[in-house]
C-alpha cells in the first residue's frame, strides 16, 4: 500500500521515518511519498492561495493548483486497487478505527493537506464524481488545527499499522478487536510494583486469569461510563452475559427485552407531572395482578398521596418504565405496589429499583429503630420468594383470597428496614 502526501510543508513528515511505520517502509510493505504542492504552481511566487469569494477572513487554497498536483500523483500509481483521496478538514467525518480499517484495504491513499482556511470546495466535489477514486473528508476531532498535516500523520499511523503483516506484535491487534466491543481500554501497569507509594492492583499479581479478566472488564466499563458515556449508546449489548448486564445495571445502564443497546435509567421520587403516566401504568398493573388488596384507589390518588411514597424509574428519553409505592402504618412500611413494565422485566432493573427505594426509606427513617418493611408475594411464586429471601426477607403471614373464580394464597414477607451488614 502506498500513501502520497501533498503539502506545502514536506518537512513535517520526517517524523514518520521515526515510527513503526518507518520500519514497514524499509521492509517494503508500505510506501510513503511526500510531495511539495508548490511544484505544481507556474507563477514565480509559487502561489497556492487566493481570497475567498463572498469575502471573509483568511485565504483559500486554489482548486487549479491542487487538481494538477492530485492528477499527477494519482498517475504515479501503476498498481491496481482502490484509490482514496483523503482530505483533512475541521468539517470532516470524525476519523474512526472502522474507517481506518477500511482504508487499510486500499492500494493508494492520497492525503491532501490544506492550510489557511482550507481547499476550494470543488476539489472534494470534483474527485468524488470521478469513478476511479473515492473521496474521504475527515477530521481528527472538534478542535481547530492550523492545517491538515498533523491529521495526515495521524491517518498514516492509524491506517499503516493495520496493513496486513505490519505490526511487530500481532497479538496487540487481535486484542484490539475485542476492544472494538465498544469500551475504552483497561489501565495497564508494569514494574516496579511500588511506584512512589502507588501499588499495582493486587489482582494483577494474583495469577488468577479469570479474576484478572473480570477486573479488567470492570475497569473498562467504569472508565467508559466515566469518560465516554456516549460510547455506551452504541455498544453492542446483544452479546453481553448476565454478569456483564448486572455490572452495567449497577451503573444505571439496562438492556430492554430484545434490545441490542443499553439505556440509561434514573430513579427519582414521583412528582405531580408524573401522575397521568402513573395512573395509566397503575391500570396496567391492576389488570396484570388482579389483586384488590394491592389496588390503590387511583381515582382518588392525587398529588398529595404521591408525596414521599412514590418513586419512578425513567429513561433518558423520559419514558417512565417502573414505579413503586410504599404505604406506612406506625412502625411498618409496606411495598404496596412495585411495577416494572413488561419489556423491562428481567433487565436487572427490579432489583436495583427496590434497593433504591430501600435506601431512600433508610435515609428517611434513619433515627427510627425497629422499622419493618413488608411486602406480599403469591405463594406459588417461588422465584420471587427466593429473590426476596436474598434481600433478607422472612415469612410473616399467609393470606388466602379468592378473586372471582380465582383462588390465591399470598405470603407476606418482612425484614427490618435497616439490615446489619
Ligand atoms: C485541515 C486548514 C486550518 C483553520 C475555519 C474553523 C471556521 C481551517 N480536527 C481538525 N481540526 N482542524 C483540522 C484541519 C484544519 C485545517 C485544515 C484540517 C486546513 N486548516 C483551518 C480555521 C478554519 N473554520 C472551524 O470553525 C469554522 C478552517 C482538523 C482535521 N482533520
Amino acid at each position: 500500500m502506498r500513501f502520497d502526501i501533498l503539502t506545502i510543508f514536506p518537512d513535517f513528515f520526517s517524523a514518520l521515518e521515526l515510527s513503526l511505520i518507518g520500519k514497514a517502509q524499509t521492509q517494503g510493505l508500505l510506501e510513503v511519498n511526500v510531495n511539495d504542492l508548490r511544484s505544481w504552481t507556474h507563477d514565480t511566487h509559487r502561489t497556492v492561495d487566493d481570497a475567498p469569494f463572498g469575502g471573509g477572513a483568511g485565504m483559500v487554497m486554489k482548486a487549479d493548483v491542487w487538481a494538477e498536483a492530485i492528477d499527477a500523483v494519482l498517475m504515479q500509481n501503476s498498481q491496481s486497487g482502490r484509490q482514496v483521496l483523503a482530505i483533512p478538514t475541521p468539517a470532516g467525518k470524525p476519523l474512526t478505527q472502522e474507517i481506518c480499517a477500511n482504508l487499510a484495504q486500499a492500494q493508494q491513499v492520497l492525503v491532501a493537506c490544506g492550510r489557511y482556511e482550507g481547499i476550494d470546495a470543488r476539489i472534494a466535489q470534483y474527485y468524488a464524481e470521478q469513478t476511479e477514486i473515492e473521496v474521504l473528508e475527515y477530521s481528527l476531532g472538534d478542535y481547530v488545527l492550523n492545517g491538515g498535516e498533523v491529521a495526515a500523520i495521524a491517518l498514516v499511523e492509524a491506517v499503516g499499522r493495520l496493513v496486513p503483516g505490519m505490526v511487530g506484535n500481532p497479538d496487540s491487534l487481535i486484542e484490539e478487536s475485542h476492544g472494538e466491543a465498544g469500551l475504552l481500554e483497561y489501565p495497564v501497569y508494569t514494574r516496579p510494583v511500588d511506584f512512589r507509594g502507588y501499588k499495582v492492583p493486587e489482582v494483577l499479581l494474583s495469577g488468577n486469569h479469570l479474576k484478572i479478566a473480570d477486573w479488567r472488564y470492570s475497569q473498562a466499563v467504569s472508565r467508559t461510563l466515566e469518560r465516554r458515556p456516549d460510547m455506551l449508546q452504541n455498544l453492542d449489548a446483544s452479546r453481553l452475559n448476565t454478569t456483564d448486564l448486572a455490572h452495567f445495571a449497577s451503573f444505571g445502564w439496562y438492556r430492554k427485552a430484545n434490545a441490542s443497546t443499553l439505556t440509561n435509567v434514573v430513579f427519582r421520587s414521583a412528582t405531580a407531572e408524573d401522575l397521568p403516566v402513573l395512573l395509566d401504568l397503575a391500570e396496567r398493573y391492576e389488570s396484570t395482578y388482579k389483586d384488590p388488596e394491592l389496588s390503590l384507589d387511583f381515582y382518588t390518588y392525587d398529588e398529595s398521596s404521591l408525596r414521599g411514597q412514590t418513586w419512578i424509574a425513567q429513561t433518558a428519553t423520559k419514558e417512565i418504565i417502573a414505579y413503586g409505592i410504599v404505604s406506612q402504618t406506625r412502625s411498618q412500611l409496606r411495598i404496596a405496589q412495585i411495577f416494572v413494565t413488561t419489556s423491562w422485566q428481567d433487565s436487572g432493573l427490579y432489583f436495583n429499583f427496590l434497593e433504591y427505594i430501600f435506601s431512600q426509606l433508610q435515609m428517611r427513617y434513619a433515627n427510627q429503630k425497629n422499622m419493618q418493611i413488608l411486602l406480599r408475594v403469591k405463594m406459588r411464586d417461588t422465584r420471587m420468594q427466593k429473590f426476596y429471601k436474598k434481600l433478607g426477607f422472612r415469612r410473616f403471614t399467609v393470606t388466602k383470597r379468592s378473586v372471582g373464580d380465582e383462588f390465591n394464597e399470598y405470603l407476606t414477607l418482612v425484614r427490618p428496614l435497616n439490615m446489619e451488614k
